[in-house]
């Protein structure tokens, strides 16, 4: 039924349920509005934007009020009018701080001729915070922060405390913020109306010269932002409504962009000095090692070396490392460069250290290597089991679609050794001993079979294999495998039963399923458990390896690894290396190259003597650093592309400056499958140039004819070769900016949810794989009594290039710490804060101790972003023996004073 009334003397139809407000906004009317927000419930208590109601007494705020039939409203009324400027005038005297510059209350203030008092010097304020500051004389207590920070980023430290006109906006119980639980999302910034939460960094207060919409460079998520600049600084970035964040941001995103602009960037060529030796230990001045040089002779000497190596030693003496931060033409032009100027299939990029078993499991059971639904999808879903993953520090705004899919009735199973930050919301959290997977999730397996939980009609219509899967959990019952997981049968019996019988569940899963030498095989468990209980297809359903890097999907869609040419086409596949052969005009190789961690053996065997890298730090990255640190070195010729001098590049013997992200176009795919465009906003500094025109100088100096234009001719070069982006054509990219392929034609509409009718495997079923129990590869022991986990803080990137260049950033996390659980602690007598020496049978290195509650006992938990106390020095190089991924995530360790 349709609902008709007047607005302002003209009748017009109001959609059902829609305030009085959006109607009047629709209409064209501008209507101030201070505590309202888009997408949120009406709070009605700024009264700003009050109208009148034909035969009411009193005026009604138009955002609480629903439009009715026959309704005659008056948004433009002297009376109207009067009462909107009256309530803005309050509000400026009761909260004089608000008068700052670019504030909404200031600009509705000024659209309603309503005068604006002196700006007070600032007082009252919480400056306690590196990110954000809280100034109570600019609060009009519109409460938008705190719906922002409990309903929409669901992270519940902002409250108001107290009544009437002593209600006050505080953090936790009154804390100061620095002190408080906050994760300096911003959220609450981004939604104040009048500057009282604010960026504390006084340049983001400032009037913007113009706005870039682009996306955030950190992690898969792949959020909207906008860049905000001023003088050629980036000043401010605000999250747009991009698809996968709507708005939304965390710390990093909206406080960590900073690094572009730091006085380390690289912005002259270097190369090093001649007599200046590649010292492992990299101790010393590092920058010392080399001279700046001009472009010609740094692109020469880059060249000559892997010419020389080349004609010397063959092509399998060469390799390249390319870049999951860079855009899909970059890395598709980087292994276009090693495929046709080095000669060989070694190329790779951190997707080995990463998602390389996911992508094998994958590619083996359904025949793709990415999500088969997004991110978005948990908001139709009952049942979120996650597994080894902590998207609260590491995918923050998917972790926001959890807690409001969780607020509104969504079950959440955590499968971790680690409390981690969602567990609070977590019905189920199964705590269990670390490397562990199999065990635990063949007895869920075996639970299936053995409570009547399969779903036969799915098993049997979608999937083979199935036998062996029941006969190989046989011996795994819960009760059985209890012991080994460290938790109750009857706690694995629970959370199968909850999963299977979910209408619809869906699983997520990272780095700790993945980076174990049995990677592979805990991925194949996860796809039987999903597989068996029929839970894909559908939406709210489906299998999410929460991808990492902003660009790792696409940087392996791209072909930056060593068995597949782009979209997973196998090198030794004749057809597949015929389509590239005629593509490209040249013959090649048809064996797999080397892995990243292959590679690193390679160097130090002496096969392996030159060796480009693009946008990687395997020097902290890699597993066993020590080791890794001296193949760098035994390298004849080590090219590094890089934005900062890490701790690889200290190692090079060419240093090219590149572009970081905000300096470049180009298309970047996320977690989701989206393909979306980022757009430059900076020029690169100094000398510094584009990744993709660097990559192309080496090409043509290595004697290939390359003369691309830029990112959106090498894109249409790439497409046509990617059967997923078959239907993408660049035209359609660059309309719609956000794409989710695979996309058969051009008017195919974006799929986000995959495989409902048949698989992507030759026989459209998928093909289930038993996996075995694994051999511990390193035991705990009397002289290794601990078991360390390395991973991630909210705060930091990997290796820290980026964020502990970044001033807020750095100073929430600081310095290196290793969490311990408070019984080992105790035990062993020590204190909190203590530096200690964290030994294993590979490395050692200091840091200081941090008492923490999510740990089991005999856990302990380190970052690796910090070179002064490198993880890597302590871990293995095992490699699982399908993906070729290293055992990254845990080994075993001894504390010394
Ligand atoms: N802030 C931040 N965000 C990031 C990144 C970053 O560096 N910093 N990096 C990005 C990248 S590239 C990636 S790949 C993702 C990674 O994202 P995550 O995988 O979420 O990150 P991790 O901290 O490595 O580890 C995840 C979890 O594995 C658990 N775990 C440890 N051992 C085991 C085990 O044996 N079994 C199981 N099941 N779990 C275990 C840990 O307790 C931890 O909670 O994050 C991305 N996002
Ligand atoms: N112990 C342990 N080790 C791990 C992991 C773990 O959990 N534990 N996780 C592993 C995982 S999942 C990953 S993904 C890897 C990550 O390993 P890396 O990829 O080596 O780590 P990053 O620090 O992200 O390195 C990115 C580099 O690219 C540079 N860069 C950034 N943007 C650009 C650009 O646009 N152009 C160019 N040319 N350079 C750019 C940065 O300065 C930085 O040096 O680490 C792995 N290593
Ligand atoms: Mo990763």
């Amino acid at each position: 039924m349709s609902i008709r009334l007047t607005l302002n003397g003209q009748e017009v139809e109001a959609n059902e349920g829609e305030s009085l407000l959006q109607l009047a906004q629709r209409h064209g009317e501008s209507i101030p509005n201070l505590c309202y927000q888009p997408g949120q419930p009406a709070q009605g208590n700024c009264r700003a934007c009050v109208v009148e109601v034909a035969g009411e007494r009193t005026l009604a705020p138009s955002c609480c009020r629903t439009a009715q039939p026959n309704m005659t409203v008056d948004t433009r009324s002297a009376r109207v009018l009067a009462a909107q400027q009256g309530v803005l005038k309050l509000m400026l005297d009761e909260a004089p701080a608000a008068a700052q510059a670019g504030s909404e209350l200031v600009r509705w203030a000024k659209q309603m001729d309503v005068t604006i008092p002196q700006a007070p010097v600032r007082y009252n304020e919480d400056l306690s915070h590196p990110a954000l500051s809280l100034n109570w004389d600019a609060c009009i207590h519109c409460n938008r922060c705190v719906s922002a920070c409990r309903d929409v980023q669901v992270n519940d430290v902002l409250g108001m405390a107290k009544r009437g006109a002593q209600s006050k906006i505080v953090f936790d119980l009154d804390d100061a913020i620095g002190d408080s639980s906050c994760v300096a999302c911003g959220e609450c910034v981004q939604a104040c109306p009048t500057g009282a939460l604010a960026p504390i960094a006084a340049s983001a207060r400032q009037e913007a010269d113009r706005s870039v919409d682009s996306l955030c460079p950190f992690c898969g998520v792949g959020c909207g932002v906008t860049y905000k600049v001023k003088d050629e600084q980036i000043i401010a970035v605000e999250g747009r409504n991009g698809p996968a964040n709507q708005g939304r941001l965390c710390v990093k995103g909206r406080f960590g962009f900073d690094y572009v602009h730091h006085p380390q960037r690289l912005s002259t060529p270097l190369i090093r000095r001649e007599g200046a030796p590649k010292d492992p230990s990299l101790s010393g001045d590092l920058a010392a090692q080399f001279r700046p040089a001009s472009w010609e002779e740094a692109l020469a000497l880059a060249v000559s070396g892997f010419t020389r190596i080349k004609q010397e030693s063959g092509p399998k003496a060469l390799a390249g490392l390319g870049c999951a931060k860079g855009s899909n033409e970059e890395a598709y032009l980087f292994q276009k460069l090693v495929r046709t100027g080095f000669g060989s299939n070694n190329v790779d990029h951190c997707t080995r250290l990463c998602h390389a078993s996911s992508v094998a499991a994958l590619m083996e059971a359904v025949g793709s290597a990415a999500v088969s639904n997004p991110v978005a999808d948990v908001a139709e879903t009952d049942v979120i089991l996650l597994m080894g993953a902590n998207p609260g520090a590491n995918h923050p705004v998917a972790a926001s679609w959890m807690k409001n899919a969780i607020k509104r009735g969504t079950r959440l199973i955590v499968l971790d050794p680690q409390a981690i930050d969602l567990t609070r919301h977590a019905a189920h959290h199964l705590q269990f001993v670390p490397g562990a997977d199999i065990a635990l999730l063949n007895a869920m397996i075996h639970t299936l079979f053995d409570e009547d939980l399969v779903d036969w009609d799915f098993v049997h219509r979608r999937t083979e294999g199935v036998e062996a899967i029941r006969a190989n959990v046989a011996p795994f019952s819960p009760e059985a495998m209890a012991p080994l997981c460290g938790v109750e049968a009857a706690q694995i019996r629970a959370v199968t039963r909850l999963y299977a019988k979910a209408g619809r569940a869906m699983m997520f899963w990272a780095m700790g399923v993945t980076q174990h030498a049995h990677g592979t095989d805990n991925v194949r468990c996860l796809i039987s458990l999903c597989m068996l209980t029929g839970q894909i297809g559908r939406p709210g359903t489906g299998l999410h390896p929460l991808r990492g890097q902003n660009n790792v999907q696409g940087a392996s869609d791209a072909g930056l690894i060593p068995m597949c040419y782009p979209d997973y086409q196998k090198v030794s596949e004749s057809a597949a290396q015929a389509k590239f052969e005629a593509a490209w005009g040249m013959a090649l190789d048809a064996e797999p190259g080397l892995t990243t961690v292959e590679m690193m053996q390679a160097a130090s065997d002496g096969a392996l003597k030159g060796l480009m890298i693009m946008g990687e730090n395997p020097a902290m990255s890699d597993p066993d650093l020590n080791h890794t640190r001296a193949a760098l070195t035994q390298l004849e010729h080590l090219v590094v592309q890089d934005i900062f001098l890490t701790e690889t590049a200290a190692l090079a013997d060419v240093i090219l400056p590149a572009s970081a992200f905000a300096e470049k176009d180009g298309s970047f795919t996320n977690t989701d499958r989206l393909v979306q465009l980022g757009r430059q906003v900076l020029a690169p500094p100094g000398e510094a140039r584009q990744d993709w025109q660097l990559l192309q100088i080496l090409a043509q100096g290595l004697g290939l004819d390359w003369d691309y234009q830029g990112p959106a001719e090498i894109y249409t070069e790439m497409q046509p070769l990617m059967p997923s982006l078959s239907g993408i054509p660049y035209a359609r990219l660059a309309e719609a900016r956000a794409v989710t392929y695979p996309a058969a034609d051009p008017h195919t509409p974006d799929q986000p949810v995959l495989f409902t009718e048949r698989f992507n495997t030759p026989s459209g079923k998928a093909r289930l794989v038993p996996a075995p129990l694994p051999v511990s590869l390193e035991p705990c022991d009397d002289d290794y009594p601990f078991t360390l986990i390395t991973g991630r803080q909210l705060a930091h990137w990997h290796t820290g290039t980026m964020t502990r260049r970044s001033r807020v950033l750095d100073a929430i996390e600081p310095e290196p710490v290793v969490g311990i659980h408070r019984e080992d602690l105790d035990r062993l007598g020590l204190e909190v804060d203590q530096r200690i020496t964290l030994v294993s049978r590979r490395g050692q290195l200091q840091a200081r101790l941090r008492l923490s509650n999510r740990l089991r006992s005999g856990d302990l938990f380190m970052p690796f972003s910090f070179h002064e106390a490198a993880a890597n020095l302590l871990t293995r190089d095992d490699l699982d023996p399908s993906a070729k991924i290293a055992a990254l995530k845990t080994c075993a360790v001894k504390i010394r004073l």
